[in-house]
């Protein structure tokens, strides 16, 4: 039905429209992920939110990114959620009790758990449009990435140290939350083992406040398990050899894992063209790179090339296919038969060509998988942002028509002007938040 979506509108108008959210949601050195639901910053939105700025003005894209770095911890870890003052969102800073954790900078208030690496691939994206725009911003640019270039290597060396699964290569996620995919079924098996002791501190949930049917947000069992997660994290002192060991959620996640190899590349070829003298940090980079490569290609079924994570409590693969199966193709894992047959897969009529979509895309979970749920969060809907994560792999592997393609059905599908969190694949309705920033950071992108 079409009245579940505005009227489609010309780019121009569209690309304003993008530019208008993200200066609506700037709160001046930061931009919210979204205006009501999420009021602070999540770590690998502001990446993609640098990204869209970067179009708009570099050096307050650059600004976007040394907020979020001033946040890493003194290990290394950039933590998931940098917070502001706002008090709408829970679990807040008292929740996550990170206060008193020695490797967080006393200045900000900030979770205890990570997101996906994808930090250096907008930066070397920031650096590639500034070279479009003028020679001040490329200065500008290529400045700011040789000042934190050290800060990116070392939040790059934290998931290699302390997250690099032994047993199967993947980076450990220790919390549903660190992998962006909050409530993927990925992740039923393995929250399974997450039993919310009777000591669970009471809590109220406020983001069902910001949606308008709760049926689009993860269930209160599921929340349960969230908050149980955090305690635990809690008792651990978020010590980080403690916590990948002993947390009832550990798994070996493809999708962080493909994201952290491509994301390796592009600091050692930030290195390159920044003339940076950091030869033993570079090694490190191509090997880590290398390994997570081959951690993903392991995961892969030698049939399929889908790849699945891997429960690290009981060695099982978690046999559950959703868009994550497709890591293989972000990083180039597979051999070209394989990646061949993955590609038709992730192109034909299960996934991003079902017939019956508004744009042709991949959904988070395909329809034909029995825990699809049309509405629910990252349990079928499209989200714009692996949209985009998947069509700048493409060109990046030199499919450009394939890229081309994503990037003007992704545009089909946030044409409508609202920016929404995420979209029902059938009817193209926005669902979740609206103005959520990095929806219109990529729009922007794909138009400019
Ligand atoms: C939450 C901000 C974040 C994203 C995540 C997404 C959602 C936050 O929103 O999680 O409280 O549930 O799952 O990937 O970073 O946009």
């Amino acid at each position: 039905p079409t009245d579940l979506r505005a009227p489609e509108l010309p780019p121009t108008t569209l690309a304003a429209r993008a530019a208008a959210v993200l200066r609506d949601n700037d709160t001046g050195t930061l931009v919210t992920a979204s205006p009501k639901l999420y009021p602070h910053m999540w770590s690998w939105d502001a990446a993609f939110i640098a990204i869209g700025l970067a179009h708009l003005d570099v050096n307050r894209a650059l600004t976007e990114l040394d907020t979020l770095l001033s946040a890493q911890w003194s290990d290394g870890m950039i933590p998931h959620i940098v917070f502001t003052d706002a008090t709408s969102y829970f679990p807040g800073p008292d929740r996550w009790g990170t206060d008193s954790v020695p490797q967080r900078p006393p200045h900000v208030r900030t979770s205890g758990i990570c997101q996906p690496p994808v930090h250096a691939i907008a930066l070397r994206r920031i650096v590639d449009i500034a070279r479009h725009v003028s020679r001040d911003d490329v200065e500008l640019a290529e400045t700011f990435a040789a000042r934190t270039w050290p800060a990116l290597y070392r939040w790059h060396r934290w998931l290699a140290r302390h997250r690099m699964s032994e047993s199967c290569g993947l980076i450990t996620i220790v919390h549903g939350w660190e992998s962006g995919m909050d409530n993927s079924p990925r992740w039923d098996a393995p929250y399974a083992h997450v039993q919310p002791g009777p000591d669970l501190p009471p809590y109220v949930r406020l983001d069902l406040l910001g949606v308008d049917d709760p049926n689009e947000r993860p269930s209160d069992a599921e929340y349960d398990r969230y908050l149980w997660l955090i305690e635990q994290l809690r008792r651990a002192d978020y010590d980080p050899e403690v916590v990948p060991k002993t947390l009832d959620f550990r798994v070996g996640d493809v999708f962080t894992t493909a994201l952290f190899a491509i994301a390796c590349d592009d600091l050692v070829e930030l290195a390159h063209e920044l003339s940076l003298d950091a030869p033993d940090e570079v090694a490190e980079l191509r090997t880590w790179a290398a390994h997570a490569r081959e951690a993903v290609a392991h995961s892969a079924d030698p049939d399929t090339g889908l790849a699945f994570d891997k429960d690290l409590r009981n060695g099982d693969t978690t046999r559950t296919t959703t868009v994550a199966a497709f890591s293989p193709l972000l990083c180039s894992a597979l051999p070209e038969h394989l990646e061949h047959r993955l590609l038709t897969h992730l192109t034909g009529p299960a996934w991003a060509g079902h017939p019956k979509f508004h744009a042709a895309v991949a959904p988070s979970v395909s329809p034909t998988e029995p825990g699809f749920d049309a509405r629910r969060y990252w349990r079928g809907p499209q989200w714009p942002v692996l949209v985009w994560l998947f069509s700048f792999a493409f060109q990046r592997r030199g499919w450009t028509g394939l890229a081309r393609n994503w990037r003007e059905q992704g545009l089909r599908l946030v044409a409508d002007g609202s920016f929404g969190e995420y979209y029902e694949p059938f009817t193209g309705e926005p669902l979740g938040s609206t103005q959520q920033s990095w929806t219109a950071a990529v729009t922007l992108d794909w138009l400019c």
